[in-house]
């Protein structure tokens, strides 16, 4: 008989998913005194969830505890890989479901819960960074339940087991203000309450919820067989969701343990396993018996909500900072991407040097581009945009609820900002010392925000939204409220004229640094754009160590990442990025194509 339970960790981002599950594998590790032996490690880990800090995909591991074994699934936090959530928890019994011990529920949290509740999950909350000061424990505990209350939870999910602790600390328990040693408070409630996952007999079923990819052996399907027995060499048919079957061979199938997988002869339902030799599967796609085929209920994939235009780089500097430039480069990356990246769409435009890339958010979409510039490749983005959709013969746009959690004194600022851009208060409350505010607001609102809300705070507000609807749309907003300084020469910058031109604006570039005709070098103070000369110098000025002139003391250059410059161009502009820089610039260069041009941009 085997034993095992089936747990997804979800939470609002950052609320300290991950650093539990890898806390818990420590710990199991040291309970079962012996190191992973034998596993093969296939696992990829992604560069940019290390720097970032953040999940981008969810991961499978296991544990062994009390001769049980424990697969638990890490889901990312962040709104834009919300879908992704969603389709794995098809792969549980139940969630521990986390809450930082400060924040208390955030958007993500509501929307994690509800999705774990309506699929009749068991769940087990755990208020985690009890050790931070200023945290809140009790009130957390009470807004959670508050919340499942709100989302309709049975007498029974109510009744939920909850557990204090710290993960970075290293332990849960029941008291907060008496921290426990382990884990062993928190392994224990999911044996006792979440419920062995059971074996059903019959002709095999099993469900891809989610993919692994190895450049070695291609696309790895993983889920939770549901029914009956897989086995290794196994004819299958693979059920499609438009009702198609293929006929299929289990060239390999592992299961999970400790960080990595492990090769097994057979998996039984009720375990979660990859199979690799499956050709051509989708998400959701049932892997069925070879000869009776059954098809388990199909997975619906979110819709991109965004996209932008992905092009190749025609600045005057392309070719010079990265090694694939061509479309060819681009449109075959493109496609390659889409394997594994479930939630992105790319379609051609009418230029084979274009592709609209959809996606699921500003986040979503500036990964892929972070990760493509890291690869060596050169490319031109345009201004994100949200998707409307006619409703009925109605416009309409997707809207979202935002969060902002600031102090007190600067809230009226916020409210103001967030009006303007078409959102609407409909919840003011003080949290600690903090005030919390809700919003609702359309997408295209959020776009810019974060930057003028942080600037108006000093640094203070804690912002977090998450898709809520599509609804009518809701009228102009306005852009970016400031122009911009466009230069007008192709050359070095002097320090020179940049301090000559310092009370105009703000300036992205730094002197002696090589800029061309066309790319924006600076904010304007006014809400027009102003073409403006970098480059020229007194002859001796030129020669000095830039920045370093008599009498010269110019501002450091202001440096926005790939997602501010993202949320900073509007629809005439594009985003540079090589390998080596992100430089912002007009589509068109000179003044006179601007003018001849302007009209499509309005
Ligand atoms: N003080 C304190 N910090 C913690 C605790 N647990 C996690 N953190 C910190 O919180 C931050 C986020 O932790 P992660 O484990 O990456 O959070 P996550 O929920 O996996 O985040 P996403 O995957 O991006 O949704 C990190 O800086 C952790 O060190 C805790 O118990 N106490
Ligand atoms: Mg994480």
């Amino acid at each position: 008989m085997q034993n095992i339970r089936n747990i997804a960790i979800i939470a609002h981002v950052d609320h300290g998913k991950t650093t539990l599950v890898d806390k818990i594998l420590n710990f199991t590790n040291e309970v079962n005194d012996k190191k992973e032996e034998s596993a093969e490690l296939i696992l990829d880990n992604i560069d940019l969830e290390r720097e970032r800090g953040i999940t981008i995909v969810s991961k499978n591991v296991a544990v062994r505890y009390k001769d049980v074994k424990i697969n638990i699934i890490d889901t990312p936090g962040h709104a834009d890989f919300g879908g992704e959530v969603e389709r794995v928890l098809k792969m549980a019994d139940g969630v521990i479901l986390l809450v930082d011990a400060f924040e208390g529920p955030m958007p993500q949290t509501r929307f994690v819960t509800q999705k774990a509740l309506a699929l009749g999950l068991k769940p087990i909350v755990v208020v985690n960074k009890v050790d931070k000061e200023n945290c809140r424990p009790e009130e957390v505990y009470e807004s959670v339940f508050e919340l499942f209350f709100n989302l309709d939870a049975t007498e029974e999910q109510l009744d939920f087991p909850v557990l204090y602790g710290s993960s970075k600390q290293g332990w849960m328990g029941k008291d907060w203000t008496k921290p426990s040693t382990d884990f062993s408070g928190l392994l224990d409630a999911i044996l006792e309450h979440i419920p062995s996952a059971p074996y059903y007999e019959g002709t095999l079923q099993m469900q891809v919820t989610s993919l692994d990819y190895s450049s070695f052996v291609g696309r790895i399907a993983i889920g939770r067989v549901a029914r009956g027995i897989v086995k290794e060499g196994q004819p299958v048919s693979l059920m499609k969701k438009d009702g198609k079957v293929v006929k299929s061979r289990v060239k390999e199938l592992y299961t999970f343990q400790g960080l990595g997988k492990i090769k097994v002869q057979e998996v039984k339902s009720g375990d979660i396993c990859a199979i690799v030799g499956i050709e051509g599967f989708e998400i959701g796609d049932t892997i069925a018996d070879y000869d009776h085929p059954e098809q388990l209920e199909v997975i619906h994939i979110d819709e991109p909500t965004m996209n932008m235009l992905f092009t190749i780089n025609n600045s005057p500097f392309f070719g010079k900072e990265g090694k694939f430039v061509t479309s060819r480069h681009l449109h075959d990356r493109l496609h390659k991407e889409m394997e594994k990246n479930l939630a992105l769409k790319v379609v051609p435009t009418d230029s084979p040097d274009s592709f609209l890339v959809y996606g699921r958010g500003i986040l979503h979409l500036s990964v892929l581009i972070e990760t493509m510039r890291r690869e060596g490749y050169e490319l031109q983005v345009g201004q994100p945009q949200v998707i409307i959709k006619e409703i009925d013969g109605v416009k309409n746009e997707p809207m979202e609820v935002l969060v902002v959690d600031v102090p007190a004194e600067v809230s009226g600022k916020v409210i103001e900002l967030v009006t303007q851009r078409k959102g609407e208060l409909l919840v003011m409350e003080s949290k600690g010392e903090m005030q919390h505010l809700e919003f609702e607001i359309p997408s295209r609102g959020i776009i810019g925000l974060r930057n003028n809300i942080l600037t108006a705070t000093g640094g203070e507000a804690v912002m977090a939204h998450r898709f809520k609807a599509y609804e009518p749309w809701k009228g102009p907003i306005s852009g970016r409220m400031a122009g911009v300084l466009v230069s007008m020469e192709k050359g070095q910058t002097t320090a020179y004229s940049i301090d000559k031109l310092q009370d105009r604006g703000r300036f992205f570039v730094d002197p002696g640094v090589e800029i061309y005709e066309g790319q924006i070098v600076g904010e304007h103070i006014r809400d027009n754009d102003l073409v403006v000369n970098l480059v020229k110098g007194k002859q001796l000025t030129n020669m000095r160590a830039s920045g370093s002139d008599d009498g010269i003391r110019i501002a450091p250059a202001v440096k926005f990442s790939l997602e501010e410059s993202m949320e900073y161009i509007q629809a005439d502009e594009y985003i540079e990025v090589t390998p080596k820089n992100i430089r912002l610039r007009k589509i068109y260069l000179t003044e006179n194509e601007r003018k001849v041009n302007a009209k499509k941009f309005v």
